[in-house]
């Protein structure tokens, strides 16, 4: 049995068995100073030659970075820093001697450190960017369940697109043609809250976009819900919700993260106790105008668009009920004017951008028909997805949030590529 870093606080003055990999060595001939990384934590490990036995010391001179070893000591709490432990060696044991690393200390391009993506993962500040993606994963189950959605799972083999159609995958399938890799898993989804009430999956989705931005992924992961008997307002109060408790969550449990990666943290409190504010598009077009911004009504926003329109806020924003012709056919239309839909983007603070986007569902069969015929898309494609507005349609909501949009925000990443282990890019399949 050996201990985990993560638990050494229990151990002081305990004697421990602890394994991992070689991240720094000093050594001035008489004292050396290990810096050990075990997944769970780093750690500094104290080795004086002239308590330890000539084979221990031998092998404490042959570790090269990166390699991997064992070691038996005593736990101490540090001199000087409060809640810091270090392990005073009695036997150092080389499990595998590294060869040369070829990641240093000196800045390397992206380019290098991309190419060597399967090692720069064990880098200090990767560690602490995957662990807080692993805190917001865990903070979505634990915040939909606590809200009463039930997980579950949608194809990626798909033989229709959800969002746009030049953005698809094609992948050939048997003698059935060509299927495509899902970009979300919205519309089945939709069909089984009928089954479950509500309802979310997260899974890997795909999108053959040729944008080459600090945001875009080609493969990213996503957090699909969908309500029923849920309309417009509830769905942003439950996206609001969600990113509250995400926050919230990673202000508790990554506090270690936060300082490794020098993550200034202050606005990220500030968000907990204020409303989000919720801007309709074409007051968001109004204030972009205002601001020098050259939008016309009717246009996307682009990166710029939401920089600007957040710069100022303390509060993630919605931008509410677009324009119909520029939204996907599944939106419903606002009651109060046909021309636009009851959907959301939801813009980030921070410099984040979008997060989240999400609709009220068009849930009237004649209307979703026509939708469909008005995008120019393929009525038999969607039969199976119409037919749900015939067997107790209810209105009802969801919305999607990219996983790596959302750690690149808390984390404070400057490109999306740092978010997931191995992205996929519009340039970039390896490793
Ligand atoms: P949308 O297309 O807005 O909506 O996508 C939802 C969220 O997914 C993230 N995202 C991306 N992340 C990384 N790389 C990309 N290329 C990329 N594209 C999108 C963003 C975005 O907000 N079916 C709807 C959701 C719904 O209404 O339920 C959908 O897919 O965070």
């Amino acid at each position: 049995m050996h201990t985990h870093i993560k638990d050494i606080s229990a151990y002081v003055s305990k004697e421990v068995t602890l394994k991992g990999w070689l991240h720094n060595k000093r050594s001035s001939g008489k004292i050396a100073f290990l810096e050990i990384r075990d997944g769970s934590g780093f750690l500094q490990i104290i080795v004086n030659k002239s308590d330890v036995d000539e084979a221990t010391w031998g092998t404490v001179e042959a570790l090269t970075q990166e390699s991997s070893f064992s070691v038996i000591g005593e736990v101490s709490s540090h001199p000087k820093k409060e809640g810091v432990f270090e392990l005073q060696a009695r036997t150092v044991h080389a499990i595998h001697i590294a060869t040369e690393y070829p990641i240093g200390n000196k800045d390397h391009g992206p380019d290098f450190l991309m190419n060597h993506r399967h090692l720069w993962v064990r880098s200090k500040k990767q560690w602490a960017t995957l662990r807080i993606r692993d805190v917001i994963e865990t903070a979505i189950h634990d915040y939909l369940h606590s809200e009463a959605f039930v997980r579950t799972d949608s194809p990626i083999f798909t033989p229709s697109a959800c969002e746009d159609t030049t953005e698809l995958f094609p992948v050939p399938y048997f003698d059935l043609g060509e299927a495509y890799l899902s970009q979300s898993g919205q519309l089945y989804l939709e069909a089984v809250i009928a089954g479950l009430g509500r309802c979310y999956d997260f899974g890997p989705v795909f999108r053959a976009e040729k944008s080459v931005t600090r945001r875009h992924l080609t493969e990213f992961w996503m957090m699909d819900a969908e309500a029923a008997f849920v309309e417009h307002d509830e769905n942003m109060d439950t996206q609001e919700g969600l990113v509250k408790a995400i926050v919230k969550m990673c202000l508790e449990r990554c506090q270690v993260e936060f300082s490794i990666l020098e993550r200034d943290t202050s606005a990220l409190q500030g968000l907990l106790e204020k409303p989000f504010e919720r801007l309709m598009y074409k007051d968001a077009i109004t204030r972009l105008q205002s601001l020098g911004s050259d939008i016309k009504f009717g246009e996307d926003l682009g990166n710029d668009d939401e920089g600007l329109l957040t710069k100022e806020s303390p509060v993630p924003v919605f931008i509410h009920k677009w324009p119909k012709d520029i939204k996907p056919f599944y939106m419903k239309r606002d009651a109060e004017d046909e021309t636009l839909v009851c959907n959301n983007d939801l813009i980030g603070i921070e410099g984040a951008g979008e997060i989240i986007g999400g609709s009220q569902r068009e849930d009237d069969y004649d209307v979703l028909m026509a939708r469909i015929k008005e995008d120019g898309l393929e009525i038999e494609d969607y039969a199976w997805y119409s037919e749900l507005r015939k067997y107790g349609s209810v209105p009802h909501s969801g919305f999607g949030l990219g996983l790596e949009r959302m750690v690149r925000w808390i984390a404070g990443s400057a490109h999306i590529r740092e978010t997931i282990p191995f992205p996929r890019l519009v340039n970039r399949i390896r490793p």
